[in-house]
């Protein structure tokens, strides 16, 4: 007997084959029952009636609770009605695995208690959704800097401390060289890569031990991050703009499906067209101000504040040229206004805040070691970064793009927590 994926059946019909999966739903009328099977691949509606089956089979269809896996044989039909599209006639039906009482009923439950069953949760049709939604966005980040001739660089996770911000680090002790940390970043590694390949990217996990509770904060997230030899901010942004605007249409025409089971309306996503807004930090204060928000110049925009900036524009804006104060030290000064840097953050519309962080790198030796200086940073350990100035320093930028925040955002979801299949956040760490 052939035994056939869910995704497949179309290529099936009117023949008799083997389905395996998990009970979705089930009913009985005594004589007549109604199966929805699931097996990650789709829904496949088994019709089961008590005349056709031996009298152990139709025994079996009590058992049938919800998360029982199973096989069934039969012969399949096209059915429009059919959740899936196709119903299966069963001959044979046979249990692998009982499930008695799955813990997650079709009800409402607290977050809470779905986070500590999310090793089940995951089977649910929205976390599918979301499930494959993600793999879309992931593929078509490796796709666009695959057809524009980046190469990959896998940078390590075990780093000296290096990174974005010293207080938000995780430490390990490694052998006999003292701590190890987990990295936040990526960057000043593509940053010697690019050197060597031009255009490169790398893509991972990073990590930050932030006490941020918010919906946008995780302390374990994805992060893709190309850099790139001789373009400037102006150039970097160019980029961004190309690549967000590939990721979203090309996830808007893949995962239709996924997006109405999520009940995105899309057509805002459709607007997500290069070129995107651009406006200067400097002037966001001015028109964050206008709007009614108390924000000053040399702070940095908090979340309420990159709300409502975006909330006025009908595509992703782009913020730039923030005060050298509120940013990173290997970000590059800014030659027409030494209190601001060459760097920009890219902001998705609808409430979703901040997907990017980016900028021009602080090529020129002695400006950058006076920044390592004034962080209060052990030039020690950016030795070999500063030797990326020594040895035939370059014009050169990157940027950083969130996978889980870009993911709730297509999938419109409220928290970044479902964007991954087990969120590390302050007080989750099981399962
Ligand atoms: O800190 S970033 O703004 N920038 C960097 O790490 C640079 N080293 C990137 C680069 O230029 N190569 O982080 C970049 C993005 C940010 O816009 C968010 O989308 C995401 O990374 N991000 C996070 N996502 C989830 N949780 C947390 N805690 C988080 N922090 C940053």
């Amino acid at each position: 007997m052939t035994t056939v994926r869910i995704e497949a059946l179309g290529q099936h019909t009117d023949t008799v084959v083997t389905v395996q999966g998990w009970v979705s739903t089930s009913r009985s009328s005594g004589k007549l029952a109604f199966v929805v099977l699931r097996d990650g691949t789709g829904l496949l509606q088994l019709v089961i009636s008590k005349r056709d089956v031996p009298e152990e089979v139709w025994g079996r269809i009590a058992g049938l609770t919800q998360e029982t896996s199973l096989a069934a044989t039969g012969t399949v039909r096209a059915e429009a009605r059919a959740p899936g599209g196709y119903e299966m006639h069963v001959t044979d039906l046979v249990v692998i695995g009982a499930s008695t009482e799955f813990p997650i009923q079709p009800k409402e439950h607290s977050t809470q208690f779905l986070f500590e069953h999310r090793h089940l949760w995951l089977r649910s049709r929205r976390q599918v959704a979301i499930a494959k939604v993600r793999n879309e966005v992931i593929k078509a980040i490796r796709d666009f800097f695959y057809e524009r001739g980046f190469t990959l660089v896998d940078t390590p996770i075990l780093t000296g401390s290096i990174g974005e911000q010293a207080g938000e680090l995780f430490a390990t002790d490694y052998f006999d060289l003292g701590k190890a940390y987990l990295a936040q970043t990526g960057q000043l590694y593509v940053e010697a890569a690019a050197a060597a390949l031009g255009k490169v990217y790398c893509f991972g996990p990073t990590f930050r031990a932030e006490k941020s509770k918010t919906r946008r904060h995780l302390t374990e997230f994805w992060m893709v991050e190309p850099e790139v030899a001789f373009n400037d901010s102006a150039a970097n942004m160019r980029l961004q703009e190309d690549f967000v605007s590939y990721i979203v249409g090309r996830t808007i025409e893949a995962r239709k499906e996924e997006l109405k089971e999520l009940e995105r309306d899309t057509t805002p996503l459709e607007r997500v067209q290069a070129p995107f807004h651009r406006i200067s930090y400097t002037d966001a204060v001015a028109r964050l101000n206008t709007l009614g928000s108390d924000m000053e110049w040399g702070k940095d925009l908090g979340g309420d504040d990159e709300t409502l900036l975006a909330q006025q524009y009908d595509r992703p804006v782009f913020v730039f040229n923030y005060p050298k104060g509120v940013k990173a030290f290997y970000m590059k000064e800014n030659p027409d206004d030494p209190r601001t840097v060459l760097n920009n953050d890219c902001l998705a519309p609808e409430g979703y805040g901040e997907i990017i962080g980016g900028s021009q790198r602080e090529d020129d030796y002695d400006r950058l070691l006076a920044r390592i200086h004034e962080q209060g940073l052990d030039p020690k350990a950016y030795d070999w970064y500063l030797d990326l100035r020594r040895y035939g320093t370059f014009v050169h930028s990157g940027f950083g793009l969130g996978v889980e925040r870009t993911v709730a955002w297509i999938c419109g979801l409220p928290h970044i927590r479902e964007t991954i299949a087990f969120p590390r956040q302050i007080h989750r760490l099981y399962p």
